[in-house]
């Protein structure tokens, strides 16, 4: 038998974050502004106070008035109040319920592509959000003190790189497997424009991934090399495309299904960078079963909810001497008797991959101090 609801006091995000703007106010701030004359009642003794009890059930999960809501799947978000959800009655514009943005304490966007929801529909074509369903798996990137929730309940990345313009960065791949660990999403690592290289010299950073186990592709949209498989690997799975901005996300997509029609946009010529031509995560339906994610192009990836020490435990090849090094609590940078570094001597962890941890774990305790320091 269900039992019966309960209270709960939980903290809400703060009101004011951060120093509100003068002037130069967008949409997303005229709506914040609006929240603010609702009429939850704050406790008086400042931000870091800020709580209220709400009714959850067994789970945690908000109570709301199931007879009043439908269930559905976010497919696009824009900020934290205004997104597309797939019901059963169509397509419904969405808000979000104010409590449901405040409960989101850790990430700027409540709602993300992919999540899950129950919404109260006002009419035929809009609603409102009233509960976000936990995710089981999600793909996210600090922002300062916050989160961006980028996506969220999708069976795998893939992590697309371009061999050449932009340039290929192995450790903004290793950022991005890291990143995907974290958030129990499968990574697959994808190098684009094969076309317009020797791939002689990929194979053995395309091998490295492979021996760790992680699927890997060299593809072209332009060619359509290696798009069967990719299609193959995509179908009746939910997948978001990841990377670089001007890698060919939306260009394989595209390659993949004809008929997406995805924009995509040129390299610059000056910066070698791509353009940011995706604007918003959209999750779209593939003919042959699944789902995909095209994903605006970022620039770096902050990794959000991983400390220092949690960093060696996403690197999986580390698995085997992490524990053999003299020192429990070894950082694998300077100690001695460092098992991780005998290896890397040794050729069985590869350079790259050891520079791309030390890199990410020292990153990692500098955010941190610098976020401590702030406050
Ligand atoms: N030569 C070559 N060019 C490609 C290939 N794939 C994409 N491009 C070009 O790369 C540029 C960027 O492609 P997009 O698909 O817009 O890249 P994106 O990753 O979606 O970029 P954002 O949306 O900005 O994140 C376009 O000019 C494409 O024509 C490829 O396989 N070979
Ligand atoms: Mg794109
Ligand atoms: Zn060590």
């Amino acid at each position: 038998m269900a039992r019966p609801p309960k209270k709960a006091r939980v903290p809400l995000k703060k009101n004011h974050d951060h120093r509100p703007r003068q002037t130069n106010l967008t949409r997303e701030d005229m709506t914040d502004l609006a929240d603010l004359s609702t009429d939850e009642r704050v406790s008086g003794k400042g931000a870091l106070t800020r709580q209220r009890t709400v009714i959850t059930d067994d789970s945690g999960a908000l109570v709301v008035d199931d007879e009043a809501c439908i269930p559905g799947r976010v497919l696009w978000a824009v900020g934290s109040n205004h997104c597309a959800v797939e019901t059963e009655r169509g397509t419904l514009e969405c808000t979000v319920r104010r409590l449901v943005r405040d409960l989101a304490r850790e990430t700027r966007n409540a709602v993300a592509a992919g999540d899950l929801v129950l919404v109260r529909p006002a009419d035929d074509r809009t609603g409102s959000i009233e509960r976000i369903e936990p995710r089981r798996s999600t793909l996210s990137r600090g922002q300062g003190r916050h989160a961006h929730l980028i996506v969220a309940n999708v069976d795998q990345a893939v992590i697309v790189a371009s061999s050449t313009d932009p340039p290929l960065k192995p450790t903004l791949i290793d950022r991005f497997l890291v990143s995907c660990e974290a958030g129990n999403v499968s990574g697959i690592v994808c190098v684009n424009k094969a076309d317009l290289i020797d791939p002689v010299p990929l194979q053995p950073i395309l091998g490295q991934y492979s021996r760790m186990g992680y699927r890997c592709l060299l593809v072209s949209a332009l060619t359509g090399q290696g798009i069967p498989a990719l299609r193959l690997w995509l179908k009746g799975k939910t997948t978001v495309f990841t990377g670089q901005s001007g890698v060919g996300k939306s260009s394989l997509l595209n390659a993949v299904q004809e008929g997406l029609s995805l924009k995509t946009g040129e390299v610059s010529s000056d910066t070698g960078k791509g353009r940011h031509t995706t604007r918003v995560a959209e999750l779209l339906p593939l003919q042959g079963g699944g789902w995909v994610v095209d994903t605006p192009g970022i620039r770096q990836l902050q990794l959000w909810g991983v400390k220092p020490a949690e960093v060696e435990g996403y690197f999986r090849e580390f698995g085997p001497f992490v524990a053999h090094c003299r020192f429990p609590d070894c950082t694998h940078t300077h100690e001695a008797g460092c098992h991780i570094k005998a290896a890397v001597d040794e050729g069985k962890i590869s350079p790259l991959r050891y520079e791309s941890y030390v890199r990410m774990f020292l990153s990692e305790a500098i955010d941190i101090a610098a976020l401590e320091a702030e406050s």
